[in-house]
């Protein structure tokens, strides 16, 4: 039944809206799925990437309070938080400072006044990115976010800053008077080096109103994310799915994402967000597993010209997110540390997972881990033990 779009993803050609939304009506998910495994490996080999990194959330209080989201809030609500700049030097301080002592005590030597050694500050116990997004605070200056990201870069130049969805890019837009490019230079100037890909949501304008009315539109998301690439800013893209939208709604927005990826090649992985029901304004279900790996490979199969596609192990569970690397998927995002976003919406997977633990996930995939920085490079080439990169 599926023998035209699989001689077509076979031969390296593109897939139609049409072929797009077939795949997701069918019940075939091995075909698609081993279609997807062939396109993904064709693109990447055998290897499966992850990062040690740490998600931030400078604050959760927000204008927008979108209706599938469970971390926002409005100031002075219960459980509203702020962080200022020295909390989050500090956050990012504590973990590089956890990582050497754990490190240490690995070899040993667990007498953690004695000065750092060499080894234990090698690159594979460094953070390499921090994601950093949040909510638009009614009060804070675009200033204030330029100079959380110098004090960032100034203490740890070396950990990537990737920050910012275009939800906020916009934001910080209006509230400083400055044209998007003009924001996105100074935030360039001041460490930004990648953007995540935030915000999406569904594009389709009918569903987007329901789910977010105060939010930007898909074609101002589009619109922004073009600017970042002709600044030299790489991107991801997300597609939140499994509440309102229809088949036809994630093909459109796959659709768009393609259409701009021909234009500017400045996305570099794209992740598809399982949406979780708890304590949102919309309610409704978990995903399936079976949706999530249908999801991951039609995205495999559709975007051929987005490098990779994540399993954002946080939303799909690490069993799923596993199995997402036999389906299409090449990177697992990474160790977190602490994640609130999803887990205040109901998430079962624990806040962060530790290098060593990605690193088994992958390996009993029969994939090889492959340790990368924020730009998709692998940060240690030099193979200790047989099919493996990064240890
Ligand atoms: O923009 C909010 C989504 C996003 C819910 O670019 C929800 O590398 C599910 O974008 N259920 C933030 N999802 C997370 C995100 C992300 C994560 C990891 C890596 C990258 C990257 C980006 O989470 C929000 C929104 O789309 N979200 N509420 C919810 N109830
Ligand atoms: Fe605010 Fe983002 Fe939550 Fe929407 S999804 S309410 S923009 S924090």
């Amino acid at each position: 039944m599926l023998k035209t779009i699989s001689d077509k993803a076979l031969s390296g050609q593109r897939l139609t809206r049409e072929d797009a939304i077939e795949l997701f009506h069918s019940d075939d998910l091995f075909t698609i799925g081993r279609l997807a495994a062939h396109v993904a490996e064709k693109k990447n080999g055998k290897k499966a990437f992850f990062v040690v990194n740490r998600h931030i959330n400078p604050t959760n209080i927000c204008v927008n309070r979108c209706k599938f989201c469970a971390f926002s809030r409005s100031k002075g609500e219960d459980g509203a938080f702020e962080l200022t700049i020295e909390e989050i030097i500090n956050k990012l301080k504590d973990e590089t400072e956890n990582r050497r002592i754990g490190e240490m005590e690995r070899q040993g030597n667990s007498n953690t006044t004695s000065p750092i050694h060499p080894i234990t500050d090698s690159p594979n116990h460094r953070f390499r990115e921090v994601h950093i997004v949040g909510g638009l605070h009614p009060d804070w200056s675009f200033e204030r976010y330029c100079a959380m990201l110098l004090e960032i870069k100034k203490t740890f130049p070396s950990i990537a800053i990737k920050a910012f969805t275009a939800v906020e890019i916009d934001y910080f837009s209006r509230i400083s008077g400055l044209a998007v490019r003009e924001v996105l230079e100074r935030l360039k100037k001041s460490g930004l080096q990648a953007m995540p890909g935030g915000g999406a949501e569904i594009f389709a304008e009918r569903v987007r109103t329901k789910l977010c009315p105060e939010k930007i539109s898909g074609e101002r998301w589009l619109e922004i994310h073009r600017t970042a690439h002709l600044c030299g800013i790489p991107t991801n893209a997300t597609m939140l799915y499994g509440h309102l939208e229809s088949y036809e709604d994630r093909v459109d927005h796959l659709m768009r994402l393609r259409g701009l990826q021909d234009l500017t090649g400045g996305f570099q992985a794209f992740i598809p967000l399982a949406y979780h029901p708890r304590n949102t304004d919309i309610g409704g279900f978990y995903t399936s597993g079976i949706d999530d790996l249908k999801t991951i490979a039609i995205s495999r199969l559709f975007l051929g010209n987005i490098p990779h596609i994540k399993a954002y192990w946080i939303m799909l569970g690490e069993k799923i997110a596993q199995v997402s690397l036999l389906f299409g998927a090449d990177d697992l995002d990474g160790t977190i540390v602490e994640e609130k976003i999803t887990h205040s919406a109901g998430a079962m997977t624990s806040e962060g997972l530790t290098r060593k633990e990605l690193v088994t996930l992958i390996k009993k995939a029969g994939k090889v881990p492959v340790e990368r920085d924020a730009f998709y490079n692998a940060v240690r080439l030099r193979a200790r033990k047989r099919n493996c990169h990064c240890e």
